[in-house]
């Protein structure tokens, strides 16, 4: 995934088809001088759609087209005809796309399954004909209902991410190159902070065949709630992990200290984030010394943790063994 093709968060103006005119048509031919109501009812009006697609990854398609509108639906002529249905418009997006609307900010639906879909903004109901208002005390009405008018929205779509993993943690800490070595992923690693400026996501194979996803996103730093560094925007794709994996580096000062930082940016952004299941792992430990790593092992948060290596590939299967077990709690 290029950086500049990974975008999460899509504002679009949806417009629904309004309704057909119904006819007011009686009916005439060559014989009938006056015939009764003829008139056909409209047709409806198209719907926007959203539909859920598993061969969208991001919601780049959408970016250019900030206008979608559906088509208006036909009006009822005579002989009864009813108009033609106004065509749908359907928004494909990727799994795990939020829409909101606009104004109101309220969250019209959430898409996680592949086909499945919803109707953004509903087309106008056609109008009757004037056939259906034909009674015994009025046998020519002269009239018919017009068409329900288009209606306007603005959608916010937004993409979190579904992944089963969420990795947490400083710049620099190691996050890209463990997803590359515990998944065919292939993110950009670099020994410089903000290597990482989108998210990526990794199938982590587990044994017999089992596996999960882990999804790599931007480090963060104190202060991201305020905005500094890449702030905190990218944490809406771990709001859906089931587990948080924090990586702090053994050659930071204080694990713990850092780990709290983490554990406070989080809530800033989230409270709910801290119902989330949490693992430690300390990165990077072929850079510390053993009697180092004995004495951090005193001072560590009460949470699952292990020490890794990607480098080495120390740690790496038990750490898949506590995520594992700690999925399926
Ligand atoms: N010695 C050692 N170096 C590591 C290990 N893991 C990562 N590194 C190095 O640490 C540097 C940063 O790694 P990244 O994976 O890019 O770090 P990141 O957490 O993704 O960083 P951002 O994307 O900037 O947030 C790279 O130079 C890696 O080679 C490890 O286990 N041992
Ligand atoms: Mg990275």
């Amino acid at each position: 995934m290029a950086s500049t093709n990974f975008v999460d968060y899509v504002k679009t103006f949806c417009r629904s088809g309004a309704g057909g005119r119904g006819s007011a048509h009686l009916h005439r031919d060559k014989r009938t001088m006056k015939g009764g109501p003829d008139g056909g009812d409209g047709g409806r009006g198209g719907n926007v759609i959203v539909r859920g697609n598993r061969n969208y990854w991001t919601l780049i398609h959408l970016k250019y087209q900030r206008h979608v509108f559906a088509g208006d639906g036909g009006n009822g002529s005579e002989d009864r005809s009813t108009g033609a249905d106004g065509e749908d418009v359907t928004i494909e997006v990727p799994l795990g796309t939020v829409a909101r609307d606009a104004e109101t900010g309220e969250t019209i639906c959430e898409i996680t399954q592949d086909g499945e879909s919803f109707i953004l903004v509903k087309g106008g109901r056609g109008g009757l004909g004037n056939w259906n208002f034909r009674s015994a005390t009025n046998q020519t009405p002269r009239f018919a209902q017009p068409g329900e008018p288009r209606v306007e929205r603005t959608v916010i779509l937004e993409l979190k991410v579904l992944a089963d993993v969420g990795l947490v943690g400083f710049p620099n800490a190691g996050k890209s190159t463990l997803l590359s070595v515990v998944s065919a992923a292939k993110p950009e690693i670099a020994n410089y902070p903000f290597t990482t400026l989108v998210p990526n996501l990794g199938i982590v194979n587990y044994r017999d065949g089992r596996s999960f996803v882990m999804a790599d996103i931007p480090g963060i730093i104190e202060g991201a709630h305020q905005g500094k560094g890449l702030g905190i925007r990218f944490l809406r794709h771990i709001e859906r992990n089931s587990v948080l994996l924090f990586l702090v580096p053994a050659d930071s000062q204080n694990i713990h200290q850092e780990y709290n930082i983490l554990l406070n940016e989080l809530k800033q952004y989230n409270p709910e984030l801290l119902d989330k299941k949490r693992v430690l792992a300390i990165s990077k430990s072929d850079c510390a010394d053993k009697e180092l790593m004995a004495e951090m092992e005193c001072d560590l948060p009460d949470i699952p943790y292990v020490f890794i290596s990607s480098v080495t590939g120390t740690g790496l299967t038990e750490l898949k063994d506590i995520l594992w077990k700690v999925l399926n709690e």
